[in-house]
């Protein structure tokens, strides 16, 4: 069995600009995801429209899995985009990164520690004041991120207007309006994704100013460079710390028992990439 599934044609043309935008076609590799140039998570609070971006993106109808050692659905495959190819991660629905869920456990460490080139934020226009919750969350930890406006033909219904650019403009990260069930605005999502992996579009992410020489900057400092002596290369430290000084029992103890090296990017994606080459020998 095979599933497979490319739909376009392949991105090397003979088009003499294979990389200008309106020459890059899409090619849904499916399952082929052997090997890749960038690695994109998808993002959002349940029901958003996640695995529909991934569907569209992929080919792929559906597939889910186990995680390494949890039991929540994900949903791995890939497409390539002019010259690139993509690695696509459909993660769990998850209102927070404080993961109070084995859900939320799993698209947290995968968006802080799995590294992800680009992170999909996919929100719901009907809901977005909930949704952002997430979304500046992510803007903390990430600036690679670019937001999926999804369920715009449901705000359009509800009478809801949303000036898309300026909410771009005040999250400092590109902004897509989409209708994903029906393909609309996929095209300038895969667009936006691929500037950003490329490095062509820097989204500046606002944030949450600290106060120069605060004493919770002194901790958070001190912290890090001990977190970093002990977990070398580890990415996000500085979140690791801040949850470390609220207390946060998990990370506490992924600390003690040195779990939380296991995280980094290079183990996470290698068993991913193991476990689907026995997919598909298992297919
Ligand atoms: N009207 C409308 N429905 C959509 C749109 N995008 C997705 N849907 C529908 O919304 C529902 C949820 O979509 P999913 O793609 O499963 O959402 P998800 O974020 O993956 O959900 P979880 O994995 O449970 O977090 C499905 O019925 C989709 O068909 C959209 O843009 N407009
Ligand atoms: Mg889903």
């Amino acid at each position: 069995m095979t599933m497979d599934i490319v739909q376009s044609s392949s991105a090397h043309g003979s088009s003499p600009c294979a990389t200008c935008p309106a020459n890059r076609h899409l090619a849904r590799l499916g399952l082929k995801v052997d090997s890749w140039d960038y690695v994109v998570a998808l993002a959002g609070n349940p029901n958003t429209g996640k695995s529909t971006v991934f569907n569209a993106l992929t080919g792929l109808r559906q597939h889910t899995g186990n995680w390494p050692g949890k039991t929540v659905a994900r949903a791995e495959g890939g497409f390539q985009f002019g010259e690139k190819r993509y690695k696509l991660v459909d993660l769990p629905g998850t209102y927070s990164l404080l993961a109070a869920s084995v859900d939320e456990e799993i698209a947290r460490d995968f968006i802080l520690f799995g590294a992800p080139d680009v992170t999909v934020i996919v929100v719901d226009a009907t809901r977005l004041e909930r949704n952002l919750n997430l979304v500046l969350q992510v803007l903390e930890i990430t600036d690679r991120a670019v937001v999926a406006l999804n369920l715009m033909d449901e705000a359009t219904r509800h009478g809801l207007q949303i000036d898309d650019r300026r909410l771009a403009r005040d999250l400092g990260v590109p902004v897509v309006p989409t209708v994903a069930r029906r393909n609309e605005g996929i095209r300038e999502l895969i667009n936006t994704v691929a500037d950003v992996a490329s490095g062509e579009i820097k989204p500046r992410p606002h944030r949450i100013k600290s106060t120069r020489d605060s004493s919770l900057d002194r901790a958070v400092n001190q912290l890090v460079d001990q977190i970093e002596d002990a977990f070398p290369g580890l990415p996000n430290a500085r979140w690791v710390a801040l949850r470390l000084l609220d207390g946060d029992e998990q990370i506490t103890r992924a600390i003690q028992d040195g779990s939380l090296g296991d995280l980094s990017r290079g183990e996470q994606v290698q068993t991913v990439a193991e476990r689907l080459v026995l997919t598909e020998v298992g297919a």
